[in-house]
């Protein structure tokens, strides 16, 4: 779909996309803007990662030529996971809320959750390999053996090679609460699992740590049109900083390709709260935008 460049005026905070602009054809990049538009960024970049490595990368997209590039509406393409060749990785037990939810579902090993939310290392675990993250509108699981399965909303730190935060997203750390409560041990197998974690819709930049503390993170759960759970909370109740968890996640580990983080929720439902199949789950960071994802059955 061609037309108009689109109106990108502001370079401070850009968002950038990955998307498929007809359904078979190759994923591209893309610039997208407030009014849901996405002007493509052909031929600039072939995979995130040298995006990511860019030192000014607000600066870079501000000074490309966009007049010939093909315009899109994002309503009308299929947006993917916004990374192509990076791991995904969480932080927990970063704000109160998950911290005492964790230490009520636990049978044995409440003091685990206690020690870790006080230690000087934060908790972080292995999510996802970039080929197996949801995009926006696709189905989030929660496992066919689990009886007690949460949406996690997260702010996602994209991170390039040096660690350094390039730009943030939205994150579900998809969590099947009575297998993690029956044993720590089996964290892995309560967080990791087919389709156990979503990104999107973009990658915002720009923005600096004082910034996205401000940020608000909202989730809305519908079932059948009606509304079954609400919550919120601010950024800026995360007891560590961006630049500690970025810190421990590079300790001993290389990620050339750069990586990115979850930095942990702080919304967990009411303990009576399961999810369901076809449930629609709708994340809402005020600097980034909306991750909207169906639950389904693996
Ligand atoms: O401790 C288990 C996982 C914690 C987590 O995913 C969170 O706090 O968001
Ligand atoms: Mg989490």
């Amino acid at each position: 779909m061609r037309g108009l460049p689109a109106p990108i005026t502001d370079h401070s905070n850009m968002k950038f996309c990955r998307f498929l602009p007809t359904p078979s054809s190759p994923s591209s990049f893309g610039l997208l803007n407030d009014n849901g538009e996405i002007t493509e960024l052909s031929d600039q970049f072939n995979r995130l990662s040298e995006i990511l490595e860019l030192k000014d990368l607000a600066g870079h997209f501000a000074k490309l030529d966009l007049t010939k590039e093909r315009r899109f509406q994002a309503s009308a393409v299929r947006l993917l996971a916004p990374i192509d060749h990076q791991e995904v990785w969480a932080a927990g037990v970063t704000y109160l809320r998950s911290k005492t939810a964790r230490m009520d579902e636990s049978e044995f090993s409440a003091t685990a959750y206690d020690r870790v939310y006080e230690a000087a290392r934060p908790e972080i675990f292995f999510k996802a390999t970039a080929h197996k993250v949801v995009g926006p509108r696709d189905h989030v699981g929660i496992r066919a053996d689990a009886t007690w399965s949460v949406p996690e909303p997260e702010l996602a730190l994209v991170l390039n090679s040096r660690g350094e935060i390039a730009g943030y997203t939205i994150g579900n750390d998809m969590s099947s609460r009575d297998i993690e409560g029956e044993n720590l041990l089996y964290l892995p197998q309560a967080k990791i699992y087919r389709r156990s974690c979503a990104l999107g819709p973009c990658i915002v930049t720009g923005a600096g740590e004082a910034e996205a503390r401000q940020w608000e993170i909202q989730i809305t759960i519908q079932r059948a049109n009606a509304v079954v759970f609400q919550g919120k909370t601010n950024v800026g109740q995360i007891k560590r900083t961006f630049a500690e968890l970025a810190q421990y996640l590079f300790r001993s580990q290389e990620f050339p390709l750069g990586a990115v983080l979850l930095t942990g929720t702080g919304v967990v439902p009411a303990d009576d709260f399961t999810l369901q199949a076809a449930d629609q789950i709708r994340i809402e960071i005020s600097g980034i935008g909306a991750l909207e994802n169906s639950v389904k059955v693996v």
